[in-house]
Formats: structure tokens, sequence, C-alpha cells
């Protein structure tokens, strides 16, 4: 039975990107906010909204039991986390499910066993699929030595659990391997709880390529592509694109079926990603599974038509998918994340008044935001101020209306990452579709927006 009542679990963009889904299948939204947030758009579009608590996430936004109890008594039978705070949490999934809401995602227990990166390479590894090579399992420092004499350097030291760069390192030599693991360790033990590690060679150069997928409860299993998700600093997503221009016909068919398998093999539910790294030899490696929306799921709505929080809505809802297999697609899509960020200061949030904004308009130009003029952009959250979705028939089309809406874009008040994004944009590197995830990086020396005033 399709559900009357849904609680965002969330705030900001995704958050009113879901009341929208929700209100176009005939669906009441409640939203939930922290003290911060009490003249957000999300709680203003919503039917109902309930007070969480503080402004510091910790309190409010990451709260199970107060994001369960508004659930209850405004009457929600489901619950939409969006992503980031709870959305890959299997405590809040249980707690859903002991409380008799529908969690909008994949079930606890799959979540449980994708969200620890080693079982879900071990899963991988039996459905089948290429990894990443490393070690098999959370190592010691001992066993790090010798499978990174095996490797040969350099290697990546990542946290078993977790995710989002935290307690990622590269290490280059055998000297920097004691104070590398420690470091990591310790940095995964503080975010994490849990300092286990595992080792990677170092793919590059590597681009970063994710199959969306959306499942159903009979085993129907639709992919919608990739997206290539390259260009990121810090483990933060500038710029998006699908297709993505390092894959041919064949290699996306052959990792989009093997992605199709593996969601059989581990049971998977609802929407998820799978990322791969291309390496240099073309080939796909699994690296991880995201077990939720995504930030950059617009991308894949461009090209196939499908809108991916409505689907998830009515799968979690008990329907079925309409399409399996491999979804149709047509044309290009490009995401840019608008970011209150200084590029020549490292990325330094800069939080504050946004005194204007005017979203870029116009055919093929999807603007996914939160933001008004006069809003504040609280220090509290993620710095992220729109997501500028462009779609057009070929990529060449597609970068070209992507600068236009991003020149036509007004953020005022706050620095932003659009300058950075237009100069990637204007970039032989980009504009020939051969980058990888080190492009950014290299093109840090060279580009007007990342050198300091
Ligand atoms: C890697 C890698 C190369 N080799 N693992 C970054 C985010 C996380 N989900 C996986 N990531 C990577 N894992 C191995 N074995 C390259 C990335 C990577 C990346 C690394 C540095 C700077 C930018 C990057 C962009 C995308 C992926």
């Amino acid at each position: 039975m399709m559900f009357t009542r849904v609680l965002v679990a969330n705030r900001g963009e995704i958050a009113v990107r879901v009341v929208r889904a929700l209100h176009e299948l005939g669906i009441e939204a409640v939203a939930v906010y922290s003290t911060a947030d009490r003249d957000a758009p999300h709680v203003e579009l919503a039917d109902q909204a309930v007070c969480i608590g503080p402004p510091p996430a910790a309190e409010s936004y990451l709260r199970i039991p107060n994001i369960v109890a508004a659930a209850e008594t405004t009457g929600c039978e489901a619950v939409h986390p969006g992503y980031g705070f709870l959305a890959e949490n299997p405590a809040f999934v249980r707690a859903c499910d002991d409380s008799g809401l529908v969690f909008i995602g994949p079930p606890a227990e799959v979540m449980e066993r994708m969200g620890d990166k080693v079982r879900a390479k071990e899963q991988m590894r039996a459905a089948g699929i290429p990894l990443v090579p490393g070690t098999d399992g959370v190592a010691g420092l001992d066993a790090v030595r010798r499978a990174a004499q095996e490797a040969g350097f350099p290697v990546f030291l990542k946290a078993a659990v977790g995710g989002g760069g935290k307690g990622m390192r590269v290490v280059r030599s055998e000297d920097e391997l004691e104070s590398g693991y420690a470091a990591a360790s310790a940095e995964a033990e503080a975010a994490f709880g849990d300092g286990s590690l595992y080792l990677e060679k170092v793919l590059s150069p590597a681009r970063h390529v994710e199959i969306q997928v959306l499942c159903d409860a009979e085993g129907g299993v639709l992919t919608l592509g990739e997206r290539e998700c390259s260009i990121q600093r810090r483990h933060q997503k500038l710029i998006e694109e699908s297709p993505s221009p390092a894959l041919d016909d064949e290699t996306r068919a052959e990792m989009e079926t093997a992605v199709a398998r593996a969601c059989a093999t581990i049971g998977y539910r609802n929407a998820g990603t799978f990322e791969f790294l291309l390496g240099p030899d073309g080939g796909f490696h699994f690296i991880e599974a995201n077990c939720r929306l995504q930030v950059e799921h617009p991308v894949s709505e461009a090209v196939t038509g499908i809108d991916l929080v409505r689907e998830q809505v009515r799968l979690a809802a008990g329907e079925r998918l309409e399409l399996a297999g491999r979804a149709p697609r047509r044309g290009h899509a490009i995401e840019i994340r608008i970011n209150a960020e200084d590029p020549a200061r490292g990325f330094a949030p800069a939080p504050g008044t946004v005194t204007r904004f005017r979203p870029p308009l116009g055919a093929g130009v999807r603007i996914d935001t939160a933001m008004r003029e006069g809003s504040e952009i609280p220090p509290y959250y993620d710095s992220l101020v729109a997501k500028v979705i462009v779609w057009d028939e070929t990529r060449p089309a597609a970068i070209a209306r992507t600068v236009r809406a991003l020149s036509d874009l007004e953020v005022g008040g706050v620095t932003t990452t659009r300058e950075l994004a237009l100069d990637v944009l204007a970039s032989q590197e980009f504009q020939g579709g051969d980058y990888s995830t080190s492009t950014l990086a290299e093109l840090q020396g060279r580009l007007p927006s990342l050198s300091p005033a």
C-alpha cells in the first residue's frame, strides 16, 4: 500500500528534493529541523514540521530517538533519510523497523554487510566482480608490510568501516608505512570507533566510475548506467557526468551486468550505487558500495528520465520495478556542485549570508537548492549551496550549456566553487574527456581560481 505520510530525516536541498517527490506522489511530507533551520525552505515546503534539537547535528539530525519520535507522533508510515546524516546507519534502520516505520532504503542487514568495506569486497569477489588488488580483509601492520612489498608502492591504507575519505592514506614508501598506518588507524578510530585498516594497490591514473541501480523485492534489478566522478578534491566531488567519456559500450554493458549479478547475490533492495575504479588498463575494479541515494543522482535522472526518489518511495511501499535490465538513456548530463568554500584557501568552508542568489534558467537546466536570497549558510552542516544539473544531446553541447548556466548563476555574499568549476570546464583535460582522479590536483597550479588572490 502506498504511504499517506512520510518523514524526511534531512535538511537542505535533499530534503526539498524528497518533499517534492512525495507531493508528486500525493503523499504528505513531515519535515524535521534543528533550531538553526527554523525558517529553512524544507520546513516551509513540508505539510508539518517537528523541531528535533539544537544546531549541532549530533544533537538533532543524528539523534535517532528524536527522529523516530517525530515520525511516530505525526503518524508517518515511512522515513526517507536523504544522504549523509543517518542514511547509512543500520542502527537507524533497525530503530525504524522496531517502531513499525518503513525505512526508504536497503534492509539493515544488507547495509551492515556492505557498509563494512572489507565484507563488501568479500561478497563482490564471491559474485565474480573484479576488485582492486590488495589484502584479503583487515590487516595488521605486519600483514600490510608484506602486502605492500608484494604489490609495490604506492599503496592505499583504507578504513574498513566509514567513508568520505576519512582514515584513507596513500603510503609511498616502506619508511612511511608505520607512521601512515598509525595515523590512518587513529583517524578511523576517532571518526568511526573502529581503527581496522585494509590495504589496496594505488591505481593510477584511475577514474572513479559508479553504477546506479534500483532493486525491487521480487529480485528485479534495473541499472541506470554510470556516473563519472573523477573530478574530486578531498573526496568531495565537484563535477559529475554521465555517460563517462572513459567507457566504451562493451565495458559499460559488462559493468552493468556485473552489478546486476552482485545485487542478486547480496539481496540488494531500493536505490544503491556501486563504485569502481577504471585502471590504466581500462579494466574496472570494485572499491565500495553506497547504500543510499547520492548527491549526484540527478545526473542519472537526466539521462534516463527516471525519478530516483519517486522510485525509492514506490519500491519501499512494496511496488515492483516496471523495467528490468539496463534502463534506456539519452544524451549527456553534467552536474556541478556549488559549495560555499574558498578554493584559494584550501577549500575552507565559507559560511555566511547569501546576499544575492539568481539561479540560471532555460532549456536543459535544473537547479537543486534550498537557497534563497538572504539565506544563511549555517556553519554546522555541509556547505552545498546548489547543484546545477544540465542536459543536452551531446557532451560538447552539454558542456557549452553548463558554461552558460554557470555564467548566468549569481551568488553574492559568500565565496563559492563556481569559478573553479568554470575553469575546469574550460580545461583541455575536461574538454577532451581525458581526465583522472589526479587531474584536479594537477590543475591546481594552473587555474586562476585556485591561486590565492
Ligand atoms: C582509490 C584510488 C586509487 N587507488 N583506491 C576516493 C574516494 C573513495 N570512495 C575511493 N577513492 C579512491 N580510491 C585505490 N586503490 C583513487 C580514489 C580516488 C581519488 C583519490 C585521490 C584524489 C581524488 C580521487 C578521486 C576519486 C577517487
